[in-house]
């Protein structure tokens, strides 16, 4: 993934064209988009196809399934055209080998702990064995909570120059700069930027503020 803007678009949107008109509004704005099972479900593979036009398609068909059936999954979603490819850690090594293994020339990304309050709850206790865990499967990186920076700063020591992808700013109460500066390489942003006036505008003031954070000029 290359980094430009340090922001993904998490494109929660469930109407294709709409999803679609978020995501023209954003382009050259965002680093990757990210679309998941909502729009999966209505827009089917096309949906898939359409965004990974615009550059980088984040797939989040997060499988948490056994080896085998993480394989079969993988594939399909590698030959959607996704660059990258979310899955979940709690699973084990070899699932997450698996996803790798399988992913093609697309980056793998494993969940830790998640950012929601519940992933306090069983996610957390075990996240820094499943940032260890991605590191030896040879994944691209991980997903950490910017809800909680302290512990992207702890998982940040764990996985050294892997990415971290952080979502759970905004609608969830994270800052972007703060992620950042705890080691997050990027954060993931939905609602705050699809459900916003402009869409553009909001993308854009998210990208200056991280900028602004790690003193860059802007
Ligand atoms: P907003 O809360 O609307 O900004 O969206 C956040 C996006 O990140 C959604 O697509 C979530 O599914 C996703 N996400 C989390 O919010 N928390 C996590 O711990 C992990 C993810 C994810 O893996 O993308």
């Amino acid at each position: 993934m290359r980094l430009e803007h340090r922001l993904i678009l998490a494109l929660d949107v469930v109407e294709p064209e709409a999803a679609m008109s978020v995501a023209k509004a954003v382009r050259g704005e965002v680093d990757a988009i990210k679309v998941g099972w909502a729009l999966f479900l209505s827009g089917g593979r096309d949906i898939f196809r359409d965004i990974a036009r615009f550059g980088y398609l984040l797939a989040d068909l997060r499988t948490a399934e056994i080896p085998n059936t993480t394989r079969l999954i993988v594939e399909q979603v590698a030959q959607m055209g996704a660059s990258g490819i979310i899955t979940q850690g709690f699973v084990g090594e070899d699932s997450v080998r698996a996803a790798v293994e399988s992913a093609g020339r697309a980056e793998v990304f494993v969940i830790t702990e998640m950012s929601h309050p519940g992933g306090a709850e069983f996610t957390a206790p075990h996240a820094e064995e499943m940032a260890r865990l991605a590191v030896r499967a040879g994944a691209a990186g991980i997903v950490a909570p910017a809800t909680r920076p302290e512990r992207v700063k702890r998982l940040r020591e764990i996985v050294g120059t892997k990415l971290i992808l952080a979502p759970g700013v905004g609608a969830q109460g994270g800052k972007p700069a703060e992620a950042i500066r705890a080691g997050a390489d990027a954060v993931i942003v939905g609602r705050s930027i699809y459900e916003s006036k402009d869409p553009r505008a909001s993308a854009e003031a998210i990208a200056r503020e991280i900028r602004r954070s790690r003193g860059e000029a802007f």
